[in-house]
């Protein structure tokens, strides 16, 4: 524990998360309500919606027909789980930026460790290069646990910074009511109101004996430490992913080895990506092949230096293509990274002649593609044919 005791804590956590993805590449969705979920003739729910409707009172988890009749001047969509997955890794690989002892509790929020008294300073950095970088609006909380730091962020919301010490438990969190207490929800408030508690305050003066009636044992010893601002829970680091892959199986069997190329290039240039997005490097790069007979092949090469270079990683599957790819057609062609490492750990050695440039390239088309997605920016070098077929991309 000393060594928590020793840290702030943050919790970051964006706002009006999908609909925020959706305004920043819509221009003209800003300022309006925006809802994103199933479709209300298939009684689909809100998954959430901007800002600007919830002045409406629609909300995540709402039955979509309701949300038609309180907003229907709203802009409804169906929303692109891709996207919001690809734009939460960026977010995530961004934070590894500030801290390495990072917990993703959910696609856009996490905790975030870092060393005491450097918390608030740390979060209004993190808020400012997520609006620069991603054009995306998020809120902080600092505090020295878990539980104050989100509270702090509940607070703080939307596009704002809060902490909440625990010397201010008093003074900022008691007049606050029940709700605001994560772990209590509508039927346990409504419970403790029929006693008089109404506000966390109230609920940290009573006896723990009239808690335990109304909540039950365990639940009643965890809010009352709730309630006076103590959280005990560590920060879990996430564990990282272990591989990226992409693969295609072709709508019709591809025939020539340049066109199979072709799709190694779009493939290394997807893992590069990814990647760098995660702030990963790999040492092994694999090739999968299926040929029209079904036969699967899969081979990898172990590299000496890690990498997170598209044209390293298509050199090396091409390599393994020329060496057993055989004579086609062929099927599906995949490629994979595996072996990660965080790009933290720089190589020693002076990079090969070209990484540097092509390295301020990769950058530049990293931020063009985090600007404006995937399909806006390819090699002239691709043939249009691979484009064709189903696409898989995998952790
Ligand atoms: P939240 O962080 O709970 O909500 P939010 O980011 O939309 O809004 P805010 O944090 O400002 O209150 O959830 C993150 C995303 O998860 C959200 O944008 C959509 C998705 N989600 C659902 O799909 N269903 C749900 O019921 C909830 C709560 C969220
Ligand atoms: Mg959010």
């Amino acid at each position: 524990m000393a060594e928590a005791q020793a840290r702030d804590i943050i919790l970051c956590d964006l706002d009006a998360f999908f609909a925020s993805v959706e305004q920043r590449d819509h221009p003209e969705y800003r300022g309006r309500p925006v809802i994103v979920g199933g479709s209300a003739s298939s009684r689909g729910v809100v998954s959430t919606c901007s800002y600007e409707a919830r002045r409406f009172g629609v909300h995540s988890a709402m039955p979509m027909a309701r949300a038609v009749k309180l907003c229907p001047g709203a802009i409804f969509l169906p929303g692109n789980m891709k996207l919001y997955r690809a734009v939460s890794e960026q977010v995530m690989a961004l934070y590894e930026r500030f801290t390495p002892d990072i917990e993703a509790v959910s696609i856009d929020e996490a905790y975030l460790a870092v060393p005491r008294g450097e918390g608030l300073k740390t979060a209004a950095k993190i808020r400012r290069a997520v609006r620069d970088e991603l054009e995306l609006p998020l809120t902080a909380g600092v505090s020295t646990n878990k539980l104050l730091a989100k509270i702090a962020c509940g607070m703080a919301k939307p596009d704002g910074l809060d902490s909440l010490w625990p010397e201010e438990v008093p003074q900022k969190l008691w007049p606050l009511p029940l709700k605001v207490l994560p772990g209590i929800g509508p039927v346990s408030a409504e419970k403790l109101h029929r006693v008089g508690i109404k506000t966390v305050g109230d609920l940290a003066a009573t006896p723990e004996s009239v808690l335990v009636q109304q909540l039950g044992q365990a639940a009643a010893a965890e809010c009352r430490q709730h309630a006076r601002g103590i959280d005990s829970r560590p920060l879990e680091p996430v564990r990282q992913a272990k591989s990226f892959s992409e693969e295609q199986t072709f709508a019709t069997d591809v025939a020539g080895p340049e066109a199979l190329k072709a799709v190694l290039m779009e493939q290394a240039e997807e893992l590069g990506y990814r990647l760098r997005a995660a702030g990963m490097r790999a040492r092994t790069v694999g090739l999968k092949l299926r040929f029209a007979d079904y036969t699967t092949i899969t081979r990898d090469v172990t590299l000496a230096e890690a990498t997170d270079r598209d044209s390293e990683i298509y050199r090396v599957t091409v390599q393994l293509f020329e060496r057993c790819g055989g004579e086609g057609p062929w099927r599906l062609a995949g490629s994979r990274v595996s072996n990660l490492e965080t790009s933290r750990q720089l190589t020693i050695f002076a990079p090969p002649p070209g990484a540097v440039k092509e390295d301020k390239l990769g950058e530049v088309r990293d931020r063009l593609r985090n600007k404006y997605g995937t399909e806006v920016l390819f090699r002239a070098r691709r043939l249009a044919g691979s484009e064709a077929g189903h696409r898989k991309p995998g952790r």
